[in-house]
């Protein structure tokens, strides 16, 4: 059934939810980021996933407006599980930044952030697009140079589902990139996709950045990527995304 509601809508009706998926350090398997994962409640279709909104809304111009509650939501969220779980709580939170956020002023808007919330810069971790378009990545590479200064982390996500992230890599200092799930599926079974993960590893640390594989289903995926040295994972093998609560739950018991 079609969407009939905006997300400006949605916003305005409180029936946007994020959910928190974890990341982990391979070696001991400690939580080093959450990613925040958006949901919508909508009143008469019950929880939707992104694909059947984010599309509508990037084409209507609203991306920006998603992100950035998104934003604002996911820091509130961290400075009060910090709050509540001390050293417990997520040392950082890892938000995605769409293509068309990125041909706005959103320094201001990240930096307005993190003074409204309290988060130290640190904390936050923003998800660059494999597929944001080079043209308009130039012109955000001031701003995202400004917020790098300002301490907060940048990581290149879905490395290897398109092509222009390469290129991004010679002139953007960032601190990480994410390898995309569809090469972490196949690497057991497709000797390219193995390739693919190895290749893009090593580049990762030949440019010092932190590696994090995304989409770790198995214990055997895992393996195999400790074994090709990539530091961080991400998938169903490790932590559903979950509510804030249930994450908090998560993180206190043993
Ligand atoms: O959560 P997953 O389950 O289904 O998300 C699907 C896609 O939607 C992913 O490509 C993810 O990057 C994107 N997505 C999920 N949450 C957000 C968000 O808060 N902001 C943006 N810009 N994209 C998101
Ligand atoms: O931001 P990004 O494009 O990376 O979005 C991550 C997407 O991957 C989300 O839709 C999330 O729900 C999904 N996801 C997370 N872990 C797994 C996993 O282990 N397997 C699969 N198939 N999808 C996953
Ligand atoms: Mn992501
Ligand atoms: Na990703």
């Amino acid at each position: 059934e079609q969407v009939d509601r905006s997300v400006r809508q949605a916003i305005a009706g409180d029936e946007l939810r994020l959910v928190y998926q974890p990341i982990v350090r391979i070696q001991d398997r400690s939580v080093v980021s959450v990613e925040a994962l958006v949901r919508w409640e909508h009143p008469r279709l019950g929880r939707l996933s992104p694909d059947r909104f984010l599309p509508g809304a990037e084409r209507t111009g609203q991306m920006p407006a998603l992100d950035r509650w998104v934003l604002r939501t996911a820091c509130a969220d961290l400075v009060t599980l910090t709050q509540r779980l001390g050293d417990a709580a997520p040392p950082s939170v890892n938000v995605n930044v769409s293509t068309r956020t990125l041909t706005t002023p959103f320094d201001e808007t990240v930096l307005d952030v993190l003074a409204e919330t309290g988060l130290p810069p640190d904390r936050l971790r923003l998800e660059l697009p494999e597929t944001a378009d080079l043209t308009l990545l130039a012109g955000a590479h001031a701003r995202l140079e400004r917020l790098r200064e300002a301490g907060v982390h940048l990581t290149l996500d879905d490395m290897g589902a398109g092509s222009t992230t390469l290129r991004h890599l010679s002139t953007l200092t960032v601190h990480g990139m994410k390898i995309d799930q569809v090469f972490v599926a196949g690497m057991l079974d497709n000797p390219r996709d193995h390739t693919v993960v190895k290749l893009l590893t090593d580049l990762g640390h030949g440019l010092q950045l932190r590696v994090t594989a995304e989409g770790v289903e198995t214990a055997a995926q895992l393996e195999a990527l400790a074994a090709l040295g990539v530091e961080h994972a991400q998938g169903w093998h490790i932590g559903r995304p979950a509510p804030l609560e249930d994450l908090a739950a998560t993180l206190t018991s043993p």
